[in-house]
C-alpha cells in the first residue's frame, strides 16, 4: 500500500555525443523529463518520459507531457492510496485519451517505488526471468554508405548482437547493400520511422533482398492496415513501433497479419502495465517482442533493461551502454555492456537498481515543478 503524497517534474538537457539522425529529424540534445514520485513515507521512485522536443515520432512532446501531467495526470494520481501499481493504469485510462508518454511517466515511477516497497529488484517485480540483455544498437542516418558500414563494423566488434539501420528515402539501398557486403553475416535490420508508401514498392523489394531480421516501421506512424498489404509482399519481418500505441493495436497487428514482430517502448504504449499486456498477447500468439530505446538517460534505461527481461522478449533491445550517447549518464553506476553485447539485470538491488546522481541532475536542471 502507497499513497503519492508529491510528484516532481524536472527538465534536465544531456548532450548527444554525437548527433542522432532519423527519416523524420536529427537530435543533438536531449530535453529529458524526470519524474519523481515520493509517498507519505518517503519513499521515491523514478520515471522519465520518452517524448522527444518535436512531434516528429508521435503527437506528444515534452511540452505536451508537462502539461498533461501538471493539469491531469498528477491531479489523478496525488493523495490517492494504491495497494498495487497495477491499478494506475485504469485511473490514468478513464475518459482520458492519449497522452501515452506522459501517463507512462508517471505509471513507470510508481512502479518503480513499488518494487523498493517491495524490496525486490524492478525486473523480478514485474515477473522478469533474464540475468541479462542481449543488446542491439541503433545507427543514425550517416553521410554515405561506407561512413555508415564502418559503423556498423565498429558496433559488431564492440560485440553488440543487432544492427540497427535508419534508412529513409535517397538514403536507403545503397547504405544497406554496403553494410551487408562488409559484414555477410550480421543481424542487421531496418528502421524507416514511416517514411515510405505502398508506392514505393520498388525500393521496399530492394530491401527485401539482404536477409533482414526486419523492417521497423516502414510505412504511415498510426498505420495497421497498409502495413498488412507490405507484409503479404515481403519476406522479410515486418516489425511495428509507432503503430503500437497499445495492447488493442497489438491486437490488431496480429489479427491482420500486418507484422511479425513488435518493438515494445514502455512510454509509447502508457507503461509497465501495458507493455507486460502487450508482452503477454504476443507470447500467446507466437510473436516475438523486443524493448526499443527512445534515447533515454540511465533512469528510462532502468526501466528498459527490467521489461526486457521478461520471457517473450527474445530479440536484443535497442539498450545501448550509457557511454554510446552520453559523456556521462546521471545514474550510478552507469549502463555498461560487456564484450558479448549483454547488460547484466541488476537483480540484486531493489527498484530500477541504480542511483540517481542528484548533484548530476542538479547542475542539468533546466526546470523543475513540485505538485502535491
Ligand atoms: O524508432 O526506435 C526508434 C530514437 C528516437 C526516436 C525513435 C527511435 C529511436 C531509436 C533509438 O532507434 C534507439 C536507442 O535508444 O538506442
Ligand atoms: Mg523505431
Amino acid at each position: 500500500m502507497f499513497r503519492i503524497k508529491e510528484i516532481e517534474l524536472r527538465e534536465v538537457q544531456l548532450p548527444l555525443k554525437e548527433p542522432f539522425r532519423i527519416s523524420s529529424g536529427t537530435s543533438l540534445q536531449r530535453r529529458i523529463l524526470l519524474v519523481r514520485v515520493t509517498d507519505a513515507e518517503g519513499t521515491v521512485g523514478w520515471g522519465e518520459s520518452v517524448a522527444g522536443a518535436l512531434p516528429n515520432y508521435c503527437p506528444e512532446t515534452i511540452d505536451t507531457v508537462s502539461l498533461a501531467l501538471q493539469k491531469w495526470i498528477a491531479p489523478r494520481v496525488l493523495g490517492k492510496g494504491f495497494s498495487d501499481p497495477r491499478e494506475i493504469e485504469p485511473l490514468l485510462s478513464a475518459d482520458f485519451r492519449g497522452h501515452k508518454m506522459a501517463k507512462a511517466a508517471v505509471e513507470m515511477a510508481c512502479w518503480e517505488l513499488a518494487a523498493r516497497l517491495a524490496g525486490q529488484s524492478l525486473s523480478r517485480f514485474l515477473g522478469g526471468t533474464r540475468e541479462s540483455i542481449e543488446v542491439g544498437i541503433s545507427l543514425g542516418i550517416q553521410e554515405t554508405p561506407a561512413q555508415l558500414a564502418e559503423k556498423a563494423h565498429q558496433a559488431l566488434e564492440e560485440g553488440y548482437r543487432k544492427i540497427k539501420l535508419k534508412i529513409m528515402p535517397g538514403s536507403d539501398i545503397e547504405f544497406v547493400r554496403a553494410v551487408r557486403e562488409r559484414l555477410p553475416q550480421a543481424p542487421l535490420m531496418a528502421d524507416a520511422n514511416n517514411a515510405y508508401r505502398l508506392d514505393d514498392w520498388e525500393t521496399l523489394r530492394q530491401l527485401d533482398e539482404f536477409g533482414l531480421v526486419m523492417i521497423e516501421q516502414p510505412l504511415a506512424w498510426d498505420d495497421i492496415a497498409q502495413h498488412a498489404e507490405l507484409q503479404r509482399r515481403l519476406k522479410t519481418p515486418v516489425c511495428l513501433d509507432e503503430s503500437i500505441t497499445g495492447p488493442r493495436q497489438a491486437q490488431a497487428m496480429i489479427d491482420l497479419s500486418a507484422g511479425k514482430i513488435v518493438n515494445i517502448k514502455p512510454g509509447r504504449v502508457g507503461g509497465i502495465s501495458a507493455s507486460k499486456k502487450i508482452h503477454d498477447i504476443c507470447e500467446s500468439s507466437g510473436i516475438p517482442v523486443w524493448c526499443g530505446g527512445m534515447l533515454e538517460s540511465g533512469v528510462g534505461r532502468a526501466h528498459n533493461v527490467a521489461l526486457a527481461s521478461l520471457p517473450n522478449f527474445r530479440i536484443p533491445g535497442d539498450v545501448s551502454p550509457s557511454s554510446r550517447y552520453w559523456k556521462k549518464d546521471i545514474v550510478t553506476p552507469e549502463w555498461t555492456m560487456d564484450r558479448n553485447g549483454r547488460v547484466k539485470v541488476p537483480v540484486d538491488r531493489p527498484g530500477m537498481g541504480v542511483e540517481v546522481d542528484l548533484d548530476r541532475v542538479e547542475d542539468l536542471t533546466v526546470s523543475c515543478v513540485v505538485l502535491n
